[in-house]
């Protein structure tokens, strides 16, 4: 648990705070977006001036929680626009679902010569401690779980539509209720949030059931790769930029899709393998039983938490590959 005075001493820098920026990690997931929505919608109720920023672009599956569209890194402001202060001038950071170098991308680049105090809400095991306040968490299966004591800190209310977006961040964050991260404080907050106007029905339709046609494709085209070693105890499935090119999607369509390995009985660990434009390998790790991947993740400078995390190593294919499979070997 995290400790309460980090609570206190939250609130206090977001009180004493006029504009804030908030922003999440790169590939931004369901737990990342649905905090950045709830913490703008919260600071903005109680009269504060924010503004959210996203490092990579925001799935629309996700873009139900967000109130208008806000902006990406590297898309609607360059990082060289934010330093010189384009998006404005901030006296309080928040960073959410993150507090590590590897998961900022070029955020990275504005926080080292950031001076402004930045406040850092979390539930990675992996932290570079970039928070002069940090409210972190491990044992938390979402961060909208801690998002949520930090609501009761505050006594902010929990709206309709922070409930939307909490229920959204923990229901995502533990693959539907599904994960073994899924414990009792978990459903208490889904029932709170359900309490309080969130409806799991129509968000589980806006998450799951929102494929494109070209999404799908992209699913069949990485299912089709899939490899399983070790007695079919670890699967590999990858895609390259020509899958990309060819079913007409993009990286934030990748979101997920691992987990569909694991409907096979004795997948106990996956790795997906996607092609970047940069040529290095973004590689995503699953884990359903014992192995921790995100020691594995931390070999190649990634990290995450015990059942997912993910690294990104040097291409091509085949040699980040190998070097997964060498190092998975170990564990089976
Ligand atoms: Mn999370």
């Amino acid at each position: 648990m995290a400790n309460s005075d980090d609570f206190k001493k939250a609130v206090e820098l977001i009180n004493k705070s006029g504009s804030t920026l908030i922003t999440t990690h790169i590939k931004p997931d369901g737990d990342a977006c649905g905090c950045v929505a709830a913490l703008c919608d919260a600071l903005r109720r109680v009269g504060k001036k924010v503004q959210p920023l996203f490092l990579s672009a925001v799935p629309q599956w996700y873009s139900f929680m967000l109130s208008e569209k806000a902006p990406v890194l590297g898309e609607d402001a360059s990082i060289d626009e934010l330093m010189q202060g384009r998006l404005g001038e901030f006296d309080l950071i928040i960073i959410v679902d993150a507090d590590s170098y590897s998961q900022l991308g070029d955020f990275e680049q504005y926080l080292k010569q950031n001076t402004k105090p930045v406040l850092v809400i979390d539930h990675h095991a992996t932290s570079d401690g970039l928070g002069d306040v940090q409210i972190l968490d491990s044992t938390a299966a979402a961060t909208g779980l801690i998002v949520l004591e930090l609501f009761d800190h505050a006594a902010w209310p929990v709206t309709e539509t922070i409930a939307q977006a909490l229920f959204t961040a923990i229901a995502t964050d533990t693959g539907w209720f599904q994960f073994n991260n899924t414990d009792s404080r978990v459903y208490a907050a889904a029932a709170r949030f359900t309490d309080d106007g969130a409806k799991p029905t129509k968000i589980y339709e806006k998450l799951y059931h929102s494929f494109s046609h070209a999404r799908f494709n992209l699913m069949l085209a990485m299912l089709a790769t899939l490899e399983l070693h070790f007695d079919g105890r670890f699967a590999t499935q990858h895609i390259l930029l020509q899958d990309f090119e060819r079913t007409g999607t993009t990286s934030a369509d990748t979101e997920n899709l691992i987990n569909e390995c694991h409907r096979i009985g004795t997948i106990e660990a996956s790795a997906l393998f996607v092609e970047l434009k940069d040529g290095r390998i973004r590689c995503s790790l699953r884990s359903r039983g014992a192995v921790d991947v995100s020691k594995i993740a931390e070999k190649f400078g990634g990290g995450g938490h015990k059942p997912a995390a993910g690294a990104f190593l040097p291409g091509p294919l085949q040699n980040a590959k190998e070097r997964i499979l060498d190092e998975m070997s170990r564990q089976f």
